[in-house]
């Protein structure tokens, strides 16, 4: 029998490891213990849950593909379904989790030199230290080939100058994966907290993503050594690698947040008495549930297939791209079809398709525009870019 109630219509199950599940059933586990509680409360609060950090270091959520430094080399599928069920409590935990493994560690494991390495990646792993990742800018995000933060070189140093914006765990973070140019092009540099001419100040007023810090970065002559420059990054194919990584994440998380609205909707449908019968016998109710669980159900199987070709090392980030579209449409569509199923009481972050589905309003915006991510899959069809 197909299992329309976790959902897993197409025994999405067997076709995981028993490592893979276990993964996934671990931090299922601890969503549902120390996640959900409290998630509602710090959306309304505009808190994030910062309490949570060390049990998920302990758990291994940070940096979990990659090899030494304390990671525990697991493969991208179970990364997958750890975003994927970190995304079914909240996109701002998801957030913070993407941020500090792949858009953080990521680059200091891939671009950076071996010191860098020693230093940042065993405390990143254990959360004792936290990072942030700075690209965008007031002037405009999706374009960052065009950016104005200037990175100079001044004797045995760099001065950076310019702001970042709309920047994840940025006031927060004890180091900045912050993207310069430079006379040779996009450099990446590791900016510390409490570095002179470096400030952070967090980003009020957010509709969305509120259980997650957002802030801005300023630099204003900041001066760093030059070792803090990542060596092996070169140009804005390295900043852009990242975002794979994140995007990836985000393609899995997107089918969480859709989970977790459809559970949500289908008990209300069977619950809610109106004309005589429980809603769930309606015909419109029945196909507005049944096209959810099909696109939980196309999304899953599309980010399983991404993450198997990933971990064969033969994927595409314009395949990425595909994905993150296709899997945030999905999350957002099911939350606020859920959210209108609920009625009046959808309303409520008492409900969570309305916090889910203000969520996904930032995570459409950001790691590439929905727009973008048409455009990217656009030029590769077509060979031209029409950005
Ligand atoms: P383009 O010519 O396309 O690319 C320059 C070089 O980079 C390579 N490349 C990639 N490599 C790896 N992964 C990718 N995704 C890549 N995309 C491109 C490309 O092959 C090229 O290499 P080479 O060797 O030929 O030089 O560059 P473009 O300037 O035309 O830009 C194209 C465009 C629009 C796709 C790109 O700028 C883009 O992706 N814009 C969107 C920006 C974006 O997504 N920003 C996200 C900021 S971080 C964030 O939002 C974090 S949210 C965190 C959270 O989860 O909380
Ligand atoms: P713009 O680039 O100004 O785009 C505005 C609109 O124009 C969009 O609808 C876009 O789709 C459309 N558009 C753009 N170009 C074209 C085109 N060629 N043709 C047609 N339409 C187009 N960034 C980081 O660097 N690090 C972070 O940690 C981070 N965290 C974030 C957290 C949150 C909560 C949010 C909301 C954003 C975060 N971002 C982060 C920024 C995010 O990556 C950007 O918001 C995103 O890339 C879009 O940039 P923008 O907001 O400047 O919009």
């Amino acid at each position: 029998m197909p299992d329309c109630q976790t959902p897993d219509f197409y025994s999405f199950d067997s076709l995981l490891s028993e490592d893979e599940r276990q993964v996934r059933d671990t931090v299922a586990k601890f969503v549902d213990d120390r996640v959900l509680p409290i998630i509602a409360e710090c959306f309304e609060k505009e808190r994030f849950p910062s309490e949570l950090i060390p049990e998920m270091a302990e758990l291994g959520l940070f940096g979990p593909t990659l090899t030494d430094y304390g990671c525990a080399g697991l493969n991208n599928v179970a990364y997958g379904l750890i975003m994927q069920e970190l995304e079914r409590g909240d996109s701002g935990v998801r957030s913070f989790a993407s941020v500090q493994s792949g858009l953080c560690m990521y680059p200091i494991h891939t671009y950076g030199s071996d010191e860098q390495k020693k230093r940042w990646l065993p405390a990143m792993a254990r959360a004792k230290a936290i990072g942030c990742f700075g690209l965008t800018e007031p002037d405009g995000g999706s374009d960052p080939g065009t950016m104005k933060t200037r990175a100079e070189k001044r004797g045995g140093d760099w001065i950076i100058n310019g702001a970042k914006m709309w920047i994840t765990s940025g006031t927060i973070a004890d180091v900045a994966v912050v993207w310069a140019m430079t006379e040779h092009g996009v450099r990446g540099f590791l900016v510390e907290k409490g570095t002179p001419g470096y400030t952070a100040r967090d980003i009020p007023h957010k509709m969305s993503l509120r259980a997650s810090v957002t802030s801005e970065l300023f630099f204003d002559n900041c001066k760093v050594p030059l070792s803090s420059q990542l060596p092996k990054a070169e140009g804005l194919g390295a900043p852009l690698s990242c975002l794979t990584q994140a995007r990836y994440g985000i393609a899995w998380g997107g089918i969480g947040a859709a989970i977790a609205c459809y559970r949500e909707a289908l008990t209300f449908a069977r619950q809610r008495v109106l004309f005589g019968a429980p809603l769930s016998h309606k015909q419109l109710i029945q196909v507005r549930l049944a096209d959810m669980l099909r696109r939980i159900t196309t999304g899953q199987l599309l980010a399983l297939q991404l993450g198997r070709l990933k971990d064969q090392g033969v994927m595409h980030h314009t395949q990425v791209s595909l994905a993150k579209w296709n899997n945030v449409r999905i999350g957002l569509d099911v939350a606020r079809d859920a959210r209108d199923l609920l009625g009046a009481g959808g309303i409520s972050v008492e409900c969570c398709p309305v916090r889910h589905m203000l969520n996904l309003e930032s995570v459409i915006t950001y790691e590439g525009t929905e727009t973008i991510h048409q455009l990217i899959v656009g030029r590769e069809i077509t060979g031209t870019a029409a950005f």
